[in-house]
């Protein structure tokens, strides 16, 4: 079988004069068979040009051939939900399930929500060395990004955003790269409360309540020990490596 990978990013110009820039509306990637490369295509293109952001002005659509022997296929990491009354309560929830993995000591919290706060205005996820307490993204303005990945046999072609489709296959590569301890994340999708924590341990623990509603802070901490792998191995994985996602007896959860 013979597979590519699809890759769109759409950013609209803001701003005036010296200010002026890009803005990010709307990415999307996937690896699929030759056979659904067009259709993907299109859709993706739909995705990008009906967006609640705005229209874009600049749409990038990358096609790559991707050899089957390079790809590894991962079985999804077990998801359970936890319902929560309140956003406090939620992240309380993830702080505690995460802050035993980071080691001991005291004020593992308060430095976990002060890493937080630091992802909020960066595209991709800060890379955190628990050994050392060091950031270790190459660029900490744009942080590491997951990427080159997506569901096993998805013959879906669909232009809508599915939070939870798309984050169980990221956090299921991110789980399995070298060195790293557990995924913690808050979406920045003002309209999207729903967080999680992950880890090969912890599977897919997904928190329905992370932030308030209308808040488009969130953001993303990749936890890695750098006494079990080299961050130059884990941010090569997480960056060029294919992975397909066996999701088929993945489900969001009901309790
Ligand atoms: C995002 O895509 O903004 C992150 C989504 C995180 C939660 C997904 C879920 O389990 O619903
Ligand atoms: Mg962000």
């Amino acid at each position: 079988m013979e597979y590519y990978s699809l890759k769109m990013r759409a950013s609209q110009q803001v701003g005036e004069g010296k200010q002026k820039h890009e803005q990010h509306i709307s990415g999307a990637e996937r690896i699929v068979g030759r056979d659904s490369v067009e259709a993907v295509c299109t859709a993706m293109v739909r995705r990008a040009m009906n967006h609640s952001k705005g229209d874009p002005d600049f749409i990038n659509v990358k096609i790559e051939k991707v050899h089957e022997n390079d790809i590894r296929i991962l079985k999804a990491l077990p998801v359970t939900r936890f319902d929560v009354d309140t956003w406090q309560e939620g992240l309380d929830k993830a702080f505690g399930l995460i802050t035993p993995l980071m080691g001991s000591g005291c004020g593992l919290r308060e430095k976990l929500q002060e890493l937080l706060r630091v992802t909020f205005p960066m595209r991709g996820a800060m890379l955190y060395d628990i050994s050392t307490g060091e950031r270790l993204e190459p660029d900490h303005e744009r942080g590491v990004r997951a990427t080159y990945m997506d569901a096993l046999h998805s013959s879906e072609v669909d232009g809508c955003k599915n939070h939870f489709n798309e984050a169980i296959v990221l956090a299921t590569k991110v789980a399995n790269a070298p060195g790293m301890v557990a995924e913690f994340c808050v979406s920045d999708d003002p309209n999207y409360v729903t967080g999680y924590v992950a880890s090969k341990e912890l599977g897919y623990v997904r928190i329905m309540k992370m932030k308030e509603m209308g808040d488009e802070n969130g953001g993303r901490i990749f936890l890695f020990d750098s006494r079990k792998a080299s961050a130059e191995e884990c941010i090569e994985y997480l960056q060029k490596k294919k992975v397909l996602v066996d999701v088929s007896a993945s489900h969001p959860g009901t309790k």
